[in-house]
């Protein structure tokens, strides 16, 4: 009779922060996990799912990948967008992990084998003042990282992206309304490069070194960052503007050599087409989660691979561990591998989703399991219900709403 979808379901847990994972279980018993985690719009692509797709995917063959990824995609009429292709990579990656299952093979197997032995991944340092962060990438370094990103709080400002109390951990959508950060454009890029100067002065120039700007510059102020950060030789400058014009970042371009990585808000191809096929970028950062899953995100980054521009997955907190596993596999295979974001997840959410993977000596890597290696453990799940939690907002000093 052969394998058939039989049943599919979206858990939705709390362990540590919201997660939402969809499992499709077979006639045979095999069943695949897939992250569909919208950070702060969780529900939507839960509704997505549970309404739109899951009464479509009973009784089809769940090796049909590509086609169930057009019927999800071509079919829908209405296409793209966040909750839509969150929802797909789910299907996407679930049905990846059933493939590899029924095959008895690790998932980067299944996509052309290793093209290399280990991830290279980068991590979180930062601080509330120039010395914490210095001291705090110094920690990274210690552990055996040989990326870490550094973010710093800016003198004047309350509250900055990426700066957070607990170090190893940092999850930014912190309260049940959203919370209002201020931000200065003057004050930020006046301080960040006396803070990569110093980061150069105390660790030098073996370690790579990343930042995040976190979508709240112009091209112009962007290019001004770049040029002042070139001496510092960063890995890259995450963000440095939103991305809804792709033209804007010419301008950007015109005036830097820092490398420039972008792409986690990204849901399709067509987010990245003319940044990738002008190569405005370096490092192109969608992800299995938010960029359709592991079919379309191979499509990106072959497109990618033609201009140069290498891979650089999202990898933060609110991407699940099944996320991880996938992105893992992709990362041992993609042929432009760049770079893998590496957030540690809280201990419950690691007991939650038990893995494969493992970090060891700045490199991680996702087991040999057959699968992409992630489990989900819902009795346990069930006891962290879902809370409602929201992403901050931004707001200028004098009140203009700005980009979080
Ligand atoms: C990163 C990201 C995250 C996002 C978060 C939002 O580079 O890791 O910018 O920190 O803010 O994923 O949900
Ligand atoms: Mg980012």
């Amino acid at each position: 009779m052969g394998l058939k979808i039989e049943e599919a379901r979206v858990i939705v847990c709390c362990p540590g922060r919201n997660f939402v994972t969809l499992k499709i279980i077979t006639n045979e018993g095999i069943y695949g996990l897939g992250d569909a985690t919208l950070n702060g719009r969780e529900l939507s692509v839960v509704s997505y799912l549970e309404d739109h797709v899951i009464p479509c995917l009973i009784g089809r063959d769940p090796h049909q990948i590509e086609d169930i990824w057009q019927f999800l995609y071509r079919g829908a009429y209405w296409r793209r967008g966040p909750i839509t292709m969150s929802a797909i990579a789910a299907v996407d990656t679930a049905l990846w992990d059933i493939k590899a299952k029924a095959a008895g093979l690790p998932l980067y197997q299944m996509l052309g084998g290793k093209s290399r032995t280990g991830v290279m991944v980068y991590g979180h340092a930062n601080g509330r003042d120039i010395e914490e962060t210095v001291e705090e990438v110094g920690r990274y370094i210690e552990i055996g990282y040989q990326a870490v990103r550094a973010q710093c709080g800016i003198p004047g400002l309350p509250s900055t992206y990426g700066v957070s109390n607990d170090k190893m951990f940092y999850e930014p959508a912190d309260a049940d309304l959203p919370s209002e950060n201020i931000w200065s454009t003057s004050r930020y890029l006046d301080h960040v490069p006396k803070l990569f100067e110093k980061l150069r002065q105390v660790h030098g120039w073996d370690v790579h070194l990343l930042h995040d700007v976190h979508h709240r510059l112009t091209p112009i102020e962007a290019a001004r960052l770049g040029q002042s950060l070139e001496p510092m030789r960063l890995f890259w400058l995450e963000d440095i503007v939103p991305a809804e014009n792709q033209e804007g970042f010419r301008i950007i371009r015109n005036h830097t050599t820092t490398p420039l990585a972008v792409g986690e808000v990204f849901n399709t191809i067509w987010d990245c087409k003319n940044l990738i096929e002008e190569q405005l970028i370096d490092y192109i950062r969608s992800t299995v989660v938010h960029a359709g899953g592991i079919t379309h995100l191979r499509r990106i980054a072959d497109l990618a691979g033609l201009y140069h521009v290498k891979t650089g997955c999202h990898g933060a907190t609110d991407l699940s561990p099944v996320c991880m596993g996938a992105a893992l596999n992709f990362d041992l295979w993609v042929p432009n591998f760049g770079i893998q974001e590496y957030m540690r997840h809280a201990e419950v959410t690691d007991e939650v989703f038990p893995h494969h993977y493992y970090f060891s000596n700045g490199f991680l890597h996702p087991g040999e399991s057959p699968v992409h290696g992630v489990d989900l453990d819902e009795k346990l799940a069930a006891k962290y219900p879902y809370q409602r939690a929201y992403l901050p907002v931004t707001r200028l000093e004098d009140g203009t709403m700005w980009n979080w």
